[in-house]
């Protein structure tokens, strides 16, 4: 009988042993624990045996049974265990994680064309001024020699932030009493002149870069929010040979020497004479960058000059354009777009 106790007991902790999730051990813990175990049917027989027997054997079973209960517990804690861990490890997020090849950052390309447009101008002797991107209509109209009603203004399709203007420019003049403190969003950098010639004494040599905004639909070579960089230069004797010679100048340290420029006569209320700027592609092509001319009179005077003493050339340049075709892009709106395909070849 002590046999069949010994080996109930082996087996027993074998089947405990051999176990390798909880829900198999739970079955295995009611079978050699429970009623129908060999050792609870062990119990059963001892009823049939000599008094002193029955004292060892049910001992020994007993004993057995707080092997096995203390095994079935061990084994329990420790299954227990590995289940928790491997339910960490199933679930960690791994934040260090790279999918594909590292990558990293850059500016945008017209921040690159920005950057590298004042590197070439500060190399040419010029200084940086910013100026606000919501102004009033004197700074973007009324100073630059487009007084309310003069037709050049329907040319930049103005997004005015003043009900009064908006009311105004769809033909209600009683609205129209107040246009000199409306506020818009300026649809070129030329206001910044005026702000630099009231507030620094010439000789003024200076880039104002910034962003605009114009009612424009979008195409392959406009967006209604773009970006000009102005140059302004004011000192004595000035002639529209400086403005030459620094455009050209610049042509080839921004475009490199594949590039050349032209000077196309043109119209602009705030210079004169005045004058479009273009550049010739490496195929001669030709592409429209911008305008420029000598300040006009009435400009100078706006900014508290004395166009007898002061002259000067200024010149306004779309950034968006430029980047355009440094980098050979054909469409403006797919720098915009931010399709990563895209952006991260530049
Ligand atoms: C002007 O804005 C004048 N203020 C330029 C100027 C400055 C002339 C100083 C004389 C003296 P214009 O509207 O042509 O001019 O715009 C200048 C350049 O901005 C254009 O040649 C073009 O390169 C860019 N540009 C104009 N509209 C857009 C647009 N919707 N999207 C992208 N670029 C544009």
């Amino acid at each position: 009988m002590i046999e069949e106790v010994r080996g109930a007991l082996d087996e027993a902790l074998k089947k405990v042993a051999g176990v390798v999730t909880l829900d198999e051990l739970r079955v295995v813990d009611s079978e050699v624990l429970g009623k129908r175990g060999a050792l609870a049917q062990a119990k059963t027989k001892l009823g049939a045996l000599a008094i002193d027997d029955r004292k060892t054997i049910g001992q020994a079973i007993n004993e057995a049974m707080g092997v096995v209960s203390e095994a079935v517990e061990v084994r329990r804690s420790a299954l227990a265990h590995d289940e928790v861990n491997a339910r960490i490890v199933g679930e960690r997020i791994d934040l260090t994680e790279v999918l594909g090849r590292p990558t990293r950052g850059h500016p945008h390309l017209v921040t690159q064309a920005w950057d590298r447009l004042e590197d070439v101008f500060m190399g040419l002797g010029f200084q940086i001024a910013e100026g606000p991107e919501v102004e009033t209509d004197f700074y973007n109209f009324e100073a630059l020699n487009m007084p309310r009603s003069h037709p050049a203004r329907s040319g930049f399709d103005t997004l005015f932030t003043d009900y009064r203007q908006v009311i105004a420019n769809a033909g209600d003049e009683s609205a129209d009493a107040d246009h000199e403190s409306s506020v818009l969003l300026r649809t070129h950098t030329s206001p910044v002149q005026i702000r630099v010639m009231q507030s620094v004494e010439p000789p003024i040599y200076m880039i104002m870069p910034g962003r605009v905004f114009r009612r424009d639909t979008p195409d392959a070579t406009h967006m209604p929010v773009f970006h000009q960089i102005e140059g302004l230069v004011i000192d004595r004797n000035i002639t529209m040979a400086h403005l030459a010679g620094t455009i050209s100048a610049f042509t080839k340290a921004f475009f490199g020497g594949d590039f050349t420029s032209r000077l196309r006569p043109n119209y602009f209320p705030f210079t004169e004479p005045s004058a479009e700027f273009d550049i010739q592609r490496p195929d001669g092509t030709w592409i429209e960058l911008g305008g420029c001319g000598m300040v006009h009179p009435n400009v100078l005077r706006a900014g508290g000059l004395d166009p007898e003493e002061w002259s000067g050339f200024a010149f306004g340049f779309g950034i968006d354009r430029m980047a355009r075709e440094r980098h050979g892009i054909d469409d403006i709106r797919d720098m915009y777009s931010n399709d990563i395909r895209f952006i991260e070849q530049f």
